[in-house]
């Protein structure tokens, strides 16, 4: 030791290089903060820095004692700044460590009611659909919100003249390139005209999702959302439908005593087409659903018609069924007792906090729907 340190003494021209060298790493080690750090940094290795200083003052040593404390002082630079970059990852590691400690979430504490955000009923009328058709074997299909004029209109048996094909009724997209007018669809039918080209029957699907219409009053958004269901087997009938959507609106409705009754209605995609209606009674100021003399639309429905079928490929001498629809914003509405549709759309929380459904419990036809 005693023999090193001579021998830097030479090396150092006058200045004791371990010495310095081990006050430096020294002070490096005791450093408990970035800035601590930094000083030091500056201090040896900076413009105006102790170990800058004896790198410039080489310049007065003669060559062979320059070249000698020269190779001195890159070891000490080095040890230096390899101490401090070793330092610095230290003292990171450690912030983070520490700032992880502090910013521990814990799990398992309870609910704070305040900030908990709340299901819109859309969405929750939505996984109650999925929840009841489900148990019945329906899959959920999804499909484009905008959607060409096959899809949406010619493969539903809906002719070109047919009024719901008109400007008033539909979003026209300008068309980009071909001359094929793209829609926002006015149905999710489309999705079905999907499921159907895109493999063979049987099918048993149901699609909610958001449609849209120009149309804007009391109860009319031009946005809204609807649910469809379509059902294709070899020997479907007029009672399978009846006993399904019987089962869903009384499952729905949390009452399995709801009258119901069809009435014959037209679409261009089923034949025969039906309305279905559900008992009510109607006071002053309420609606009472599944009791009462008066009745109620709740949805559309029929047997799809041999033109769809075979617009997509199916035959229709071999395979038939049934397919529905309803708007979900409707069914909330009755379901929920909320009085306006528009305020459906216009994002107040205070109307969530109001109408909206926790986010935590997901409905089945077990556990409680909207329990
Ligand atoms: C309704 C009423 C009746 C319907 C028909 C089809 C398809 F694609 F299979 F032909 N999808 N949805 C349908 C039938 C929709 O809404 C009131």
């Amino acid at each position: 030791m005693a023999e090193m340190a001579r021998e830097s003494d030479v090396s150092g021209g006058g200045v004791d290089i371990d010495r310095l060298e081990g006050e430096i790493l020294g002070a490096i080690d005791g450093v408990s903060a970035m800035d601590a750090l930094e000083q030091i940094r500056v201090a040896e290795l900076g413009k105006k820095g102790r170990i800058t200083a004896l790198t410039k003052s080489l310049g007065a040593l003669d060559p062979e004692a320059r070249r000698e404390a020269g190779q001195r002082y890159n070891v000490l630079k080095q040890a230096v700044a390899h101490a401090i970059a070793t330092k610095k990852e230290t003292l990171e590691s450690v912030a983070l460590d520490a700032q992880l400690l502090d910013e521990t979430v814990d799990v398992t504490l309870p609910i704070r009611p305040e900030i908990m955000g709340r299901l819109h009923p859309v969405s929750q009328v939505t996984e109650e659909l999925i929840a009841i058709f489900g148990e019945m074997g329906f899959r959920v299909a999804e499909g484009p919100d905008v959607e060409d004029d096959f899809n949406n209109f010619s493969a539903l048996n809906i002719p070109p003249e047919h009024p719901a094909r008109q400007m008033q009724d539909t979003f026209y997209l300008q068309a980009e390139k071909s001359n094929m007018p793209l829609v926002l669809r006015t149905h999710t039918s489309p999705v079905q005209i999907r499921t159907m080209m895109s493999g063979p029957p049987p099918y048993r699907i149901i699609a909610p999702g958001r449609t849209y219409r120009c149309d804007y009053d009391l109860t009319h958004t031009p946005m809204f959302h609807q649910v469809e269901g379509l059902l294709i087997d070899r020997r479907t009938h007029m009672g399978h439908l009846k006993g399904c959507l019987t089962d869903f609106v009384r499952t729905f409705f949390e009452r399995d005593d709801i009258p119901v009754r069809f009435r014959p209605s037209y679409f261009p995609f089923t034949e025969p087409s039906a309305e279905m209606d559900i008992g009510c009674r109607r006071t002053a100021d309420e609606l009472i659903i599944g009791e009462g003399d008066d009745w109620l639309e709740i949805l559309g429905c029929g047997m799809v018609h041999p033109n769809v079928l075979r617009a997509v490929g199916v035959d229709p001498e071999v395979w038939q069924g049934f397919a529905f629809g309803m708007g979900i914003d409707r069914i909330a509405m009755l379901k929920y007792g909320i009085p306006d549709l528009r305020t459906f759309f216009e994002g107040d929380l205070r109307w969530s906090g109001n109408y909206g459904f926790g986010a935590i419990d997901v409905p089945t036809t077990y556990g409680g729907l909207s329990r």
